[in-house]
Order: C-alpha cells, then sequence, then structure tokens
C-alpha cells in the first residue's frame, strides 16, 4: 500500500535534511514524504523546497503562518488523499520518533489495522531523555483522556501514527479543530466511534536533541477543556 507520512515543520532547518536521509532509507518505492511547513522563520521551506528538487519522493505543502499542528496535519491529509496515498502517516521531525520505526506502524496498517499508534506506554515501549515534568504531563493526559473518554488507549496523546486511507474518509476532518494534544485524542477517539479499529504498537520517544519544543501552556490547557467536551459532544 502506498504511503505518505505527513512531517509538519516549524524550525526545523537542523533536523529536516538528516530526517529526509534517513526516510530515504526506510520507505518503499512509491511511499513519499509531505513536509508541512508554516512560512517557518528559519527558512526550514525553503531547504524542504531543494530537498524536494534533490529527492524525488518528497513534496512540499507551504502554508501562510503557524496556525498548529492540527490545522497543519488536516492541510496535509487532504493533499496526501488527493495524491492517491493508501496510507497516511504522521510523524514528527525532531527525532522524537524514530523513523526506523515506520515499516512497524505501516505493516499493522497492512495487516488490517484501520490506524495504528506508536506508544509509549504498551510492554516494550517508553521514553528516554524526557524529565520528570514532560513524564507526568504525559502520564497525566493518557490518565485525564481515561477518565472521560474511556477508550482502552494507552498512549492517547502520541503523534505517530499509520491511518488508512478509508479510515481518513470516515472522517469529518473539517469538524476536528483542536491544535495541540487534543488533536490526536480526537482524531483517535472519532476513527473508535465510527467503528473502526486502533491498534497500539510499542515505540520509544525519544526527547529532541536539535532545535525548540512547540509544546506550550496553551496546547495542555486546550486538552483539559477539550477533552470532557468530546464526551459531551461526542
Ligand atoms: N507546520 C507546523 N508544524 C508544527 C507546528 N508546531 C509544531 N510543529 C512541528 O510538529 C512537530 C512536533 O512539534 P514539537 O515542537 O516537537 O512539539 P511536541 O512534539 O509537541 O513537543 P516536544 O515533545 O517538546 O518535542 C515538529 O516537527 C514541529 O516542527 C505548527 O504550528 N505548524
Ligand atoms: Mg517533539
Amino acid at each position: 500500500m502506498r504511503a505518505t507520512v505527513c512531517l509538519p515543520t516549524y524550525n526545523e532547518r537542523d533536523n529536516l535534511p538528516r530526517m529526509i536521509t534517513q526516510l530515504a532509507r526506510v520507505l518503499r518505492e512509491g511511499d513519499r514524504v509531505l513536509v508541512i511547513d508554516d512560512s517557518s522563520p528559519d527558512g526550514t521551506g525553503e531547504l524542504a523546497d531543494r530537498l524536494a528538487g534533490e529527492h524525488e519522493f518528497v513534496d512540499v505543502l507551504h502554508r501562510p503562518s503557524k496556525e498548529g499542528l492540527g490545522r497543519a496535519y488536516i492541510a496535509g491529509f487532504r493533499r496526501a488523499l488527493a495524491d492517491g496515498a493508501e496510507l497516511v502517516l504522521e510523524m514528527d521531525c525532531d527525532f522524537s520518533h524514530d523513523p526506523a520505526d515506520l515499516p512497524r506502524l505501516i505493516e499493522a496498517a497492512e495487516a488490517g489495522a484501520d490506524l495504528v499508534l506508536g506508544s509509549r506506554y504498551v510492554p516494550g515501549g517508553g521514553t528516554r531523555n524526557w524529565g520528570l515534568v514532560r513524564r507526568l504531563i504525559s502520564r497525566g493526559g493518557s490518565f485525564y483522556t481515561a477518565l472521560f473518554l474511556h477508550m482502552g488507549i494507552k498512549d492517547p496523546t502520541g503523534g505517530f501514527k499509520c491511518f488508512r486511507r478509508r479510515t481518513l474518509e470516515a472522517l469529518d476532518l473539517d469538524a476536528i479543530t483542536p491544535r495541540g494534544y487534543a488533536f490526536q485524542i480526537e482524531t483517535t477517539y472519532r476513527v473508535q466511534r465510527a467503528g473502526l479499529r486502533v491498534v497500539e504498537i510499542p515505540i520509544t520517544f525519544v526527547d529532541r536533541e536539535v532545535g525548540t519544543s512547540k509544546m506550550s501552556r496553551a496546547v495542555v490547557l486546550e486538552a483539559i477543556w477539550r477533552v470532557p467536551l468530546l464526551r459531551v459532544r461526542g
């Protein structure tokens, strides 16, 4: 099944070239990478264009301003579907998600899962180099989500995912409005609600070594009010 890896970037100049090199090693004939750049001030967008000129499998979607991960992904999903992708993946461009794990996500989707989640909290998964505060926020997010949504998902806030085409087609993408962690929770929640099958596979999440995190208090607060709302509104 032809896969497109959606790779959102904001000021990832120092990570992107190495990421493209590593993706080239694991992707198969016909698979593509779609860099979704929100006009990064550090020139990541121009760099992505250059890389697209060098590598046939790379496309770039330029967006005029930074609107958060959720908006960037929705735009990327639409482009990937329009281009005929049969599998659509989400992945960070900061090496927290290991490109070497991609084939396992793809394999699980090809084996029949409608949505595959790279999961830190199933046996075999974990985090590396994360401080206590980040670990607590992440664990707390999983706990909070379980409390309201009863999804049976160990790691609902993760952003290393593989959707089958039909899974994204079953969702009303325009209705998914969160920008941060809540985006990850809401997409998975809606997939389950559509009666589709979500599978978690273990990954090790490594804290970024290069560049700066875009995680903010606003992103956490958004998830705090949106998760209960999801339960109420469905
Ligand atoms: N296009 C786009 N990409 C974004 C935006 N915010 C973050 N990103 C990218 O999304 C990926 C994840 O963002 P990070 O900064 O690592 O944020 P995070 O993973 O939530 O936080 P950390 O766990 O601290 O790394 C990275 O590749 C970012 O460059 C955005 O508003 N637009
Ligand atoms: Mg990150």
